[in-house]
């Protein structure tokens, strides 16, 4: 367990991103916040102006009392030699503790966004006993204080780096607690079913043994539940993380074309010569709010070249290295040896595959579904059955294809119902809480006393704990704070 959430020191941080900005923000949160601010701040007096003196006596003669949640107009000053230094014209908003971010006395001070500002106004704090915040400590603090649980303090994160409308939203029904909630509400279960058996062993004669089949149906329920939270963390991670995506196929299939549509922007080289692309292109694409890293690959030509080899061992690579694959098919060709090398690379890799068919607005060599790539691609993981048509040139059948990528990234996945998704540490102790409660569905089932399954129970509402952040241990905690950035 971690030291508790009393701080004796106070921390202080940049919490705006570093550079030039119309406004800047500086937090200090501790038991020292209010005495600190207190030492260089002075109120704007009422009817005064910006031309007032500042003289060191006024520290004695204004006596500023911070106001929870009131912002105050003023000035952050130095003394120099005697006289005072103005050193910026702030808003400054204290927040008591424990209604506030941190859980303790916190303050943010509004000030003009110039570095040099910034800077001298934290040496300031710095100087009357502040230091410099690490990262994520805001946040931690918030955390130890029990403000927020561990999946709330790990979705502030989330939003932070959201790259996609999408993420954010995700991240902002997490912050809200809901996923956190669904996680206890399955842990209290759990320990009231605890509880009853270690009390039908205890008093034998008083409360019983409680009947089997409770048990299973409690059980039952809670994994259900879990399976549910478990089932989250796919998408979850393909929403957080976003998904690579490789598209490969003939030479000339258009698989430029399609990653220049799917940009909007002609960033590949497009001609009708096979073999214009000989390198892979990366580029990061919003598909439908999932972030998408787009891979367009050398076209796969079966020749003795040493060239085109490296490009099949390149394009082979992107497809092991790739979440989900784009085969390319060239209607107007039909399918040659070509499509039987990337068809047994995605047979070997295990690889989920999109099948579209390029040029609809040319006439089809017929591809026929009796094929024996067609019958061999099945034993393949298809991500949807029918292959998907469209044309990269004039952009046709886009939306299907933009659709069955998300549709696969967020298959299965009660996203929404559970207010968002659990992420990878998380989706790990969901599963460990399952394993648990397997075992413990086999020692009832095969009829072990009661004493055996206390243990299986006590396992299982550890890893739910160790989710919200209820039981970590403090490598855990800095951790998942270390990815923060200063300020937060
Ligand atoms: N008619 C038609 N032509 C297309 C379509 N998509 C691509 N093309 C054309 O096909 C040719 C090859 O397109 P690319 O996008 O360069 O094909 P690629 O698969 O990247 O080819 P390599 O880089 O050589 O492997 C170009 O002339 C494209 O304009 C389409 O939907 N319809
Ligand atoms: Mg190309």
């Amino acid at each position: 367990m971690f030291p508790s959430s009393i701080n004796d020191d106070t921390i202080c941080a940049l919490s705006t991103a570093p550079g030039v900005g119309a406004i800047a923000i500086v937090r200090l949160s501790g038991p020292q916040a209010f005495s600190i601010v207190q030492k260089i701040f002075l109120p704007r007096l009422p009817g005064s102006n910006n031309s007032s003196p500042l003289s060191p006596a006024l520290f004695q003669t204004v006596d500023w009392q911070p106001k929870s949640h009131q912002a105050t107009i003023g000035y952050i000053v130095q003394e120099n030699q005697g006289n005072l230094e103005l050193i910026d014209e702030v808003v400054l908003i204290p927040y008591k503790g424990p209604n506030s971010y941190t859980g303790e006395d916190m303050v943010e001070i509004n000030c003009h966004g110039s570095p040099i500002v910034t800077r001298e106004l934290l040496n300031l704090a710095l100087e009357r006993g502040a230091r410099l915040a690490q990262a994520g400590e805001f946040t931690k603090r918030g955390f130890l204080a029990g403000r927020i649980d561990l999946t709330q303090a790990e979705a502030v994160l989330d939003l932070i780096h959201s790259k996609t409308e999408r993420q954010s939203r995700l991240a902002l029904t997490v912050l809200k607690g809901q996923l956190g909630d669904e996680i206890k509400s399955v842990r209290s279960k759990l320990m009231e079913l605890l509880t009853r058996i270690v009390a039908g062993i205890d008093f034998p004669e008083e409360v019983g043994d409680l009947a089997t089949d409770d048990i299973e149906a409690i059980t039952d329920d809670c994994s259900t539940r879990l399976q549910q939270l478990a089932k989250t963390a796919r998408s979850g991670r393909y929403l957080r993380e976003g998904l690579k995506l490789a598209i490969v196929g003939r030479p000339n299939a258009g698989k430029s074309s399609l990653l220049n549509q799917m940009l909007n922007f002609e960033r590949a080289i497009v001609t009708d010569i096979p073999g214009t692309t000989r390198d892979s292109i990366e580029e990061p694409v919003d598909v439908n709010g999932i972030p998408v890293i787009l891979i367009d690959t050398a076209g796969v030509r079966v020749t003795e070249d040493t060239v085109e080899k490296i490009g099949i061992a390149r394009t082979s690579k992107a497809i092991e290295d790739s979440d989900l694959v784009v085969f390319l098919l060239d209607r107007s060709q039909g399918i040659g040896e070509e499509e039987e090398v990337i068809a047994s690379k995605l047979i070997e890799f295990e690889r989920p595959y999109l099948l579209v068919n390029n040029k609809v607005d040319l006439k089809e060599k017929s591809i026929s579904e009796s094929h024996p790539i067609m019958q061999r691609l099945s034993a393949a993981r298809a991500a949807v059955e029918a292959p998907i048509e469209i044309s990269a040139r004039y952009g046709n059948g886009l939306e299907q294809l933009k659709a069955a990528i998300e549709q696969w990234a967020l298959a299965g996945s009660p996203l929404q119902e559970l207010g968002g998704s659990l992420n990878q540490r998380q989706g790990q102790l969901c599963l460990r809480a399952l394993e648990s409660l397997g075992y413990l569905k086999e020692s009832v089932s095969t009829g072990l006393p009661h004493d055996c399954l206390g243990t299986d129970l006590r396992q299982a509402v550890d890893a739910l704990d160790e989710i919200s952040g209820v039981a970590v241990t403090e490598e855990v905690i800095t951790e998942v704070f270390a990815n923060f950035c200063i300020g937060k």
